[in-house]
C-alpha cells in the first residue's frame, strides 16, 4: 500500500477551507493508502503565539481530525513534538538547503514583501522542517492545498540532492493537489484564500462557528452586480467560490449545480450553499463534542506517537549513519 502524509498547522481554528482543501481528502484517501496525518505544532511557533491559546487549539484540531472521520486504527495520527525525530532531522535538512532555494519560497517572499516586523528564522527555515516531516515516513503522496505545494516541490529537490550524495535514503514523494476545493476564497474578498488569520472574521467559516453564524456568512458572502449565475471565475469570482463549496461537500459537479441555479436569484444559491454546509458541519460538531467528552484524544496520541516514532526513529538513524554522524565501533 502506498503511503500518503499531511500535516496541519492549527495557529488559529480550524476552517471550512482546511476541511474541503486537506481534512476531508484524508478521510477519504485513508480506505486506498497507508495514512499518516499529524499537528504540525512546531510549524505553529514559526510566528508568536499565546500559550494557552495554542494549546486549545491542538486539542480542538486533534478532535476535528477525529469528528471528520480519521479513523485512528487506519491512519496514524500525532503530534509532530511527540516524535523527536523531527526537529532532529529538520536541523540536517536545513544543513542541505541553499539560501537561494528559501529566498523562492512564495510564502516567505510575500510575508517579506508586506513589510512584516519580526520575521523569525523558523519561519524562513520552515519547509526544511516541512521536507523532514515528509522525508522521515518515505511518504509517496502529500496531499496538500495549492498554497503548500511549492514547499512539497522543494521537498522533492532536497531528497533527490541527499540521495545523490549520500546514497540512496529518501523517498521522492509527490504532492496531490485536489481538482476542486484546493483553494477556497475568503467569503468577503474573493480574491484572498479563506483564511484562519482573517481579521475581518466574516470571510473564514470556522469549523466549530454555531450553525447560525456559518448561514449568515454564507447569505452575506460579497457576490457581484451581474444577477445572472454563471460559472465565471474570473468576472463572477465569488459566485464560483460559492458553487465550489457546494460541489466540494455534495460531489456534484460545479456546472451542474450553477445550471440548477440559472436565472434564480443570488439568494436561493446562496440559501442552498449554506444548507449544504451546515448539514455537513452540524454532523462534525456533534462528533466534535463526543470525543472532547471522552478520553479519546489522549490514546489517540499515544498510539499515534507509537507507531509514528517506530517509522521515523528508524529512518533518523539510517540518515545519521549516511552522512556519517554516527560512529562506527
Ligand atoms: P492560514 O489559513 O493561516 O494561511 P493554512 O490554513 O494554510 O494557514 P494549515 O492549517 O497548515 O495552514 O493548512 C492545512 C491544509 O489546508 C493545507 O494543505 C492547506 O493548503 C489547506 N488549506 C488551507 N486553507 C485552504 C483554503 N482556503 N482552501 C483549500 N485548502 C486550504
Ligand atoms: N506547512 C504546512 C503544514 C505542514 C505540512 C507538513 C503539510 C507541515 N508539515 C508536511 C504537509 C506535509 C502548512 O503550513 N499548511
Amino acid at each position: 500500500m502506498k503511503r500518503m502524509l499531511s500535516g496541519i498547522k492549527p495557529t488559529g481554528q480550524l476552517t471550512l477551507g482546511n476541511y474541503i482543501g486537506a481534512l476531508k481528502n484524508f478521510v477519504a484517501y485513508q480506505d486506498d493508502y497507508e495514512m499518516i496525518v499529524f499537528i504540525a505544532n512546531l510549524h505553529c511557533i514559526t510566528e508568536y503565539q499565546e500559550p494557552k491559546e495554542l494549546s486549545r487549539n491542538l486539542t480542538d484540531a486533534i478532535a476535528l481530525y477525529l469528528a471528520c472521520g480519521l479513523d485512528p486504527v487506519k491512519s496514524t495520527i500525532f503530534l509532530q513534538t511527540d516524535v523527536h525525530a523531527h526537529a532532529e532531522l529538520g536541523y540536517i535538512m536545513a544543513c542541505n538547503t541553499y539560501l537561494g532555494e528559501l529566498n523562492r519560497m512564495t510564502q516567505f517572499k510575500d510575508k517579506s514583501a508586506k513589510g512584516e516586523k519580526n520575521m523569525t528564522a523558523g519561519l524562513y527555515t520552515y519547509p526544511c522542517l516541512m521536507a523532514a516531516d515528509i522525508l522521515l515516513y518515505d511518504a509517496n503522496y502529500v496531499p496538500v492545498g495549492e498554497d503548500q505545494k511549492q514547499h512539497v516541490e522543494l521537498t522533492r529537490d532536497l531528497a533527490q540532492r541527499m540521495n545523490n550524495k549520500y546514497g540512496e535514503m529518501f523517498t521522492v514523494p509527490e504532492p496531490l493537489v485536489a481538482k476542486v476545493g484546493a483553494r477556497i476564497m475568503s467569503l468577503q474578498d474573493p480574491s484572498k484564500k479563506m483564511s484562519k488569520s482573517d481579521e475581518t472574521n466574516k470571510g473564514c467559516i470556522y469549523l466549530l462557528d454555531d450553525l447560525k453564524t456559518v448561514r449568515k456568512k454564507i447569505m452575506s458572502a460579497v457576490t457581484d452586480s451581474f444577477a445572472d449565475i454563471k460559472l465565471d471565475k474570473i468576472n463572477q469570482p465569488g459566485l464560483y467560490n460559492l458553487i465550489e463549496i457546494a460541489s466540494a461537500l455534495t460531489g456534484r459537479p460545479m456546472q451542474e449545480i450553477a445550471d440548477e441555479f440559472h436565472g434564480q436569484g443570488y439568494g436561493v444559491l446562496k440559501g442552498y450553499v449554506a444548507d449544504v454546509v451546515c448539514a455537513e458541519m452540524e454532523k462534525i460538531q456533534n462528533n466534535y463534542r463526543e470525543i472532547m467528552d471522552s478520553h479519546k484524544i489522549e490514546e489517540v496520541l499515544a498510539l499515534g506517537a507509537k507507531k509514528a516514532s517506530a517509522i521515523a526513529d528508524t529512518k533518523l538513524d539510517l540518515v545519521k549513519r549516511k552522512i556519517g554522524l554516527e560512529i562506527i565501533y
